[in-house]
């Protein structure tokens, strides 16, 4: 996600690290090269001078410590500067009313439908009892569409397919839920290749009638500034209450994050980051300023981990990681569960120190549908201490398994690298004690 936003801070701000402190002289160079980097991302160059002049007031005025040298106290400023820009804080959603309401408006292929079932999987695990509406009349691909999803997630999706007005089938969903206790709604709805008179009624109409508690615009970043205008244009007509960004593990230049508060005042309230339906993430100006500078966003990891670990596991991992006995059945189950949380390279680059550490750790899916059955293959001793494995072994477990006795020994190596970088973890900062982490960031 913005890499070469990332990369270029992170160089401008490098040349800085030698100067002893903080003069107008030598910082004039890196804030040309910060403003650079932002307008090369897509944020409008009058905001990206506002930046870099918010930086240059804070970083003159400032006595360094001993303890910090100018770029440690560069990179806080820069990561304030974005954090304040993107919003400082997170926005909560707000979820009232019985059945609570959300309802999406954007463009066509922005990502409403897909958010749509992400929505509702991310308030499943919450506990609440979501019912998908389908209110894009229009397309009958789109109800389709909804309907697949809901039921690849075991969630109910109402719709109509007879009728062609959206504010009664709204309507009517709203009895439905009533009656099979759902409480909240999420009402996808249809979009335009562009901005429209007729689908800007329709959806102001469908406000107007819900009241939701929470009218989303959700947006494509990888549109670049023409997003952030048609943001204005939604804003103006629909008054909504914030913003959901999507596709953001694409080339996204990060521009549309970065701009889309300081141009609207609408705080981003969620993150889309991929196709699979757990990749969603709240937004929070202040992680996603030092992901940005490549510090890593670690509570965002372990809020996403957290939905699948549970303490217990926490605790013997980390302790059989502390203790060198982490073995292939443990690498089996965290396999299992990395499954779950969706994409792992991303998971991965949440983690300052970690991704790096991974960077050349060939994690290919394909390496994940081996593992499991290969694993499963050896016999429990085999899998608590892998050493044993000689030629004999590996021909047998490759029998077993369908693989080759190439796999087993590439297996055998990938899981050999995941134990060094385990070992490398725990006498560093000892990242992969979940729960600790999370007390810690919290
Ligand atoms: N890579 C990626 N693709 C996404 C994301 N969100 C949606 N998509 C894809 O974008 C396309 C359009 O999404 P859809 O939900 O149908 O958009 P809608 O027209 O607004 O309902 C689909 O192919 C989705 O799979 C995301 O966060 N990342
Ligand atoms: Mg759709």
């Amino acid at each position: 996600m913005f890499e070469n936003l990332s990369k270029n801070l992170e160089k401008a701000i490098k040349s800085l690290k030698g100067e002893g402190r903080i003069t107008d002289i030598n910082i004039a160079t890196t804030l040309k090269e910060i403003r650079r980097s932002l307008v090369q991302a897509d944020v409008h160059y009058k905001v990206a001078k506002q930046v870099t002049d918010a930086i240059k007031q804070k970083a003159i005025g400032t006595n360094i410590k001993s303890a910090v040298s100018p770029g440690q106290l560069f990179t806080k400023l820069v990561q304030d500067e974005l954090a304040i820009l993107m919003g400082t804080t997170h926005t909560g959603i707000r979820l009232s009313g019985n059945p609570a309401i959300i309802l999406l408006a954007g463009l066509q292929g922005a990502g409403k439908t897909t958010l749509a079932a992400k929505l509702a999987l991310y308030y499943k695990n919450k506990n609440k009892t979501p019912l998908l509406v389908a209110c894009d009349v229009y397309r009958p691909a789109a109800t389709d569409q909804l309907k697949k999803l809901g039921e690849q997630l075991g969630i109910p999706v109402y719709s109509e397919p007879a009728e062609k007005n959206p504010c009664i089938i709204a309507e009517h969903a709203i009895k439905a839920a009533k009656h099979s206790l759902a409480d909240l709604l999420i009402i996808d709805t249809a979009g335009r290749l562009a901005i429209d008179e007729a689908m800007m009624q329709e959806i102001t109409r469908l406000k107007k009638q819900l009241q939701p508690s929470e009218t989303l615009f959700v947006v494509d970043s990888m549109v670049g500034q023409e997003a952030v205008n048609t943001a204005e244009t939604f804003n103006k007509q629909l008054d909504f209450d914030g913003v959901v960004l999507t596709k953001l593990d694409g080339d996204a230049r990060g521009g549309v994050a970065l701009s889309i508060y300081n141009t609207i005042n609408k705080p981003i309230k969620f993150i889309s980051t991929g196709e699979k339906l757990q990749d969603l993430d709240l937004f929070h100006p202040d992680r996603m300023a030092s992901r940005i500078l490549g510090m890593g966003d670690i509570i965002s990891f372990v809020e996403r981990a957290e939905q699948i670990y549970n303490e217990e596991q926490h605790r013997s991992l980390s302790q059989k990681i502390k203790t060198n006995q982490f073995n292939l059945e443990d690498l089996l189950e965290q396999v299992k569960q990395i499954k779950k949380m969706g994409n792992l390279k991303d998971m991965m680059a949440l983690l300052p120190g970690i991704g790096t550490a991974l960077e050349d750790f060939p994690m290919e899916e394909d390496f994940f549908k081996n593992c499991e059955a290969i694993i499963l293959s050896m016999t429990p001793k085999e899998r608590t201490d892998p050493h044993i494995i000689d030629r004999k072994r590996k021909e047998r477990i490759a029998r077993g398994s369908g693989y080759t006795v190439q796999d087993v020994n590439h297996l055998l190596k990938q899981f050999d690298m995941v134990y060094k970088v385990m070992k490398k973890v725990k006498t560093g900062k000892s990242l992969v004690n979940f729960s600790d982490l999370y007390k810690k960031f919290t």
